[in-house]
């Protein structure tokens, strides 16, 4: 419920019949020019595209804010079950352009902008990307965000309002350098402070046990830090049906009494250290994708989510229900969004038994059959851990319920395996040792009544592998859901010219359900299709050259096969098999041959600052173009660019123009990807090995419209027995060529042994991600590729087969899949007040 002092005298006759506004270009004229001039004192001699965007902005968040209360309304009133999406990280990209076609007004606000001298393509450019994450798992939560809300599901997101978002990237001779992405500096249009939900978090001090007036003992946690927790909500509209639901991020902020109490008690400089160390926690992103072990401010992070997110939940429920939790499971549901919001399970477990006083069992049997766990990797590396004597420090009480949590588990092990010790130490949620660690998935596990991978193949494997003790226990908690993305945004906001035409062709109910699509495949034989087609995968790759010239200086050929490659620098995803397979065109096109299609490979991603193999590698790559680039010999044959600063605006402009995307991980290791289902919806062929959502695509596109290559999952876990590199280069001329020339130092001339390194990692028998095995079947299929690419009538009809069978990858389909499985909401349609 919310804090007393901000509901009082809220004059609600009053504001009852508030007149909607309108979404006519009149009004929103009308709006703009009230924003404008009288909110933000601008006047026509003043041509700032940003005052135009805030003014732009302010005119249709107030279209958005009516139809969000109504939307609170009509969830309140159903009284039905919801669900919470928790996750650390919410990669939203820009919200105007989103908003306008969500509220059906993009044609109208186009129209309102032109009347008055503005081009509204320059506004919307201009918006920063809201970038509160690092890839795939923070935009997999936008994705469904939208799909919730288009689906008119009642789900919340929660998660943290970093002041600095994902760094941006800037290229240095070559080198990645990063700078803060201050993305608050400026007004953020978007977001709602909701002072009277603010909630106190608390960390470090003791606990004890006390006594209440009934005589009853319970836990209590003393003497510690308290932080304010304030939080912000952004609207997430859904696609034209009214529904606006609720992205909720908390702001860390220094509470009064710490102020007060530490200011007086003369320590001045020590109060305001303290104060900056509670401010600090929303402070900044962790901006890596796999882990960063042990660091204590993002366990600080971890719980500041999770206790905010609950207690928020829980008051709510007690404003309804009172002190009665029994119903509280089936009207409540946590999705969290990897381990980063496993102590969930804890919290939930002490909000229960310490604020209002339930045995143990009952909040047990709460707890866990509210939380749902996804899982997003199958790298050892990334699995988190916390050092016992860390988290005792920071989460006294959490760690003692931890222990319980564990206890009773492991009662349940032994159960199920009588005598096996070896069990108990390898499923036990505490990682005994020199330094005892919290395994955080095994939390999750034990505490969720689902876990879900996010692709067919990493199900199996979490089940076969990484948790198969756990599925031994409990095989009906274990599931999956293959991730997909928002057509939305990925088709109709990024393409609107091959939108317009899939409309035109086939209707526009493709947009709430994409398995329509697949009427498109008729058309894959009618000429004059594939001519428009065509046509608009030309002008996507012109805009897209046009810009990338504009920016740095390269004259790219468009009829070029526009090869893309962008994701996270990593080595498990190969960016060093796509340089390989680069340097091997640029030895053939110097060595004379005629038979190689032209290419521009595009790269683009950041990687981690603390990573120095994928810094090297982006190194590496830029090197390698300047040379390939600067070589007269090629002009026009072979060009080799990265992308600086990818990011989810950056993803909008290359997914149109893509014609070859590159899904090269090592099989087994990419849980799922998403980047391939966004290309695949833009006509892009994928090149791919048997990996994540791959093997979906190619399930769902046929091997006729698929470039298959490399080991499988299984052969890759065979070959490493015996993996000899260095056998397979001298065995191999063509790669033998290719590793001579990068040895020679030929892309290094002037910074000797730099990438040394990198050599020996591809050359080294224990190499993880056995890119040296998957050398000869990656340039075969290249090979292929170009042979497609060189009969135009061929490649239009997969680029349109691979639109055509995309439907399965809408988010709109994994949020239903959720629904149906797991979460069980009903959908409740918002009426329009009009
Ligand atoms: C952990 C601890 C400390 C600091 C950071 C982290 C951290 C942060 C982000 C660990 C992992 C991530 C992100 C992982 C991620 O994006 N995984 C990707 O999730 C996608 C959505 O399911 C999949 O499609 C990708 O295959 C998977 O790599």
């Amino acid at each position: 419920m919310p804090n007393s002092e901000f509901v009082k005298s809220h004059p609600c006759d009053t504001i009852k019949h508030v007149t909607e506004k309108g979404l006519k270009k009149k009004d929103l004229i009308h709006s703009f020019k009230e924003y404008y001039v009288h909110f933000l004192g601008r006047d026509d001699e003043s041509h700032s595209v940003h005052y135009a965007y805030e003014a732009l902005g302010m005119t249709i968040r107030d279209r958005l804010m009516e139809r969000w209360n109504e939307t609170h309304r009509t969830y309140k009133q159903a009284k039905t079950k919801r669900a919470f999406y928790l996750s650390m990280e919410y990669l939203m990209g820009r919200s105007l352009s989103n908003a306008m076609i969500n509220l059906g007004i993009n044609d109208a606000a186009t129209r309102a902008m032109n009347e008055l001298g503005i081009e509204i393509e320059e506004i919307i450019q201009g918006e920063l990307d809201a970038g509160l994450g690092n890839g795939g798992l923070g935009r997999l939560a936008a994705c469904f965000m939208d799909s919730c809300a288009t689906l008119q599901l009642p789900v919340i997101g929660y998660g943290l309002r970093y002041e600095y978002g994902m760094f941006t990237q800037t290229i240095v001779n070559g080198h990645q350098q990063e700078k803060p992405d201050h993305w608050l500096r400026l007004r953020n249009v978007w977001e709602l402070k909701r002072l009277e939900y603010a909630h106190h978090v608390k960390f470090g001090g003791y606990t004890a046990v006390q006594t209440d007036e009934h005589g009853e003992e319970h836990f209590v946690w003393l003497d510690a830090n308290e932080v304010l927790a304030i939080p912000y909500d952004t609207p997430i509209p859904g696609f034209q049906n009214n529904t606006v639901n609720t992205l909720r991020l908390w702001k860390s902020v220094a509470t009064e009494e710490f102020n007060l109490n530490e200011f007086n008690s003369g320590d001045y400089v020590h109060a305001v250290a303290k104060k900056n160390s509670a401010e600090n926690i929303t402070m900044v992103l962790y901006p890596n994708d796999s882990s960063e072990n042990g660091k204590e401010l993002r366990l600080r992070q971890q719980y500041f989510l999770v206790s905010a997110s609950l207690q928020d939940v829980i008051s709510h429920w007690v404003g309804l229900y009172g002190e009665d939790f029994s119903q509280f499971a089936d009207k409540n549901c946590f999705q969290l969004n990897d381990t980063h919001p496993s102590l969930a399970v804890a919290e939930l477990m002490r909000l229960l038994l310490d604020n209002h006083h339930l045995s143990w069992d009952d909040a047990w049997a709460i707890t866990s059959s509210s939380m749902a766990y996804t899982n997003h990797t199958l790298l050892p590396e990334a699995l988190e851990k916390w050092s016992v004597t860390l988290f005792k420090e920071l989460l006294p009480r959490l760690m003692d319920i931890v222990f319980e949590i564990n206890a009773r588990f492991l009662s349940q092990v032994a159960a199920h395996w009588p005598g096996d010790y070896n069990k108990l130490r390898t499923m036990s949620v505490i990682e005994e040792g020199e330094e005892p660690q919290v395994r955080m998935a095994y939390l999750a596990i034990v505490g969720s009544f689902s876990v879900n991978g996010v692709a067919e193949l990493h199900s199996q494997l979490l089940q076969r592998e990484m948790f198969a003790d756990f599925y031994a226990i409990w095989p009906e908690k274990f599931n999956n859901k293959t991730n997909g993305v928002t057509p939305r945004r990925w088709l109709l906001g990024a393409n609107p010219e091959l939108a317009s035409l899939i409309t035109e062709t086939i209707g526009s109910d493709w947009i709430h359900d994409l398995t329509l699509l697949k009427s498109l495949i008729p058309y894959a034989e009618d000429k004059e299709f594939r001519k428009r087609w065509r046509s608009i995968k030309q002008s996507a790759k012109q805009r897209l050259a046009d810009y990338k010239q504009q920016q740095h200086g390269v004259t790219i050929n468009v009829d070029a096969i526009f090869d893309v490659q962008v994701k996270r620098i990593h080595e498990y995803k190969r960016q060093l098999l796509k340089v390989l397979h680069v340097i091997h065109l640029y030895i053939r096109i110097k060595a004379g041959d005629k038979d190689i299609a032209p290419r521009c490979v595009l790269i683009a991603g950041k990687a981690a600052p603390g990573y120095q193999i994928a810094k090297n590698i982006i190194k590496l790559i830029n090197n390698v173009a300047t040379v390939i680039n600067n070589d007269p010999d090629i002009q026009g044959q072979l060009s080799l660019l990265f992308l600086p600063d990818y990011r989810v605006s950056a993803m909008e402009q290359i997914c149109p123009g893509a014609d070859l995307s590159e899904q090269i991980s090592t099989a087994g290791k990419e849980a799922s990807g998403t980047g391939n289902m966004k290309m695949m919806m833009n006509g892009a062929v994928t090149v791919g090995t048997y990996d994540g959502a791959n093997i979906e695509i190619l399930k769902e596109v046929g091997e006729d419209n698929f470039f298959l290559f490399g080991l499988t999952e299984e052969q890759v876990n065979q070959t490493k027995a015996h993996y000899n590199p260095v056998s397979i280069i001298e065995n191999d001329d063509d790669l033998t060529q290719v590793m001579n020339l990068l040895e020679s130092g030929h892309f290094n001339q002037l910074e000797p042994s730099l990438f040394d390194a990198l050599i020996t990692s591809l050359k080294n028998s224990n190499d993880p991600w056995v890119t040296i095995a998957d050398f000869r079947s990656y340039i075969d299929i290249q090979a292929q590729v170009d042979i497609a690419y060189l009969d135009p009538v061929r490649w239009i009809k997969m680029s349109i087969m691979n639109v055509a069978c995309s439907g399965k990858f809408s988010s709109d389909r994994s949020i239903n899949q959720y629904n149906e499985d797991i979460w069980q909401l009903e959908h409740l349609p918002v009426l329009s007040k009009t």
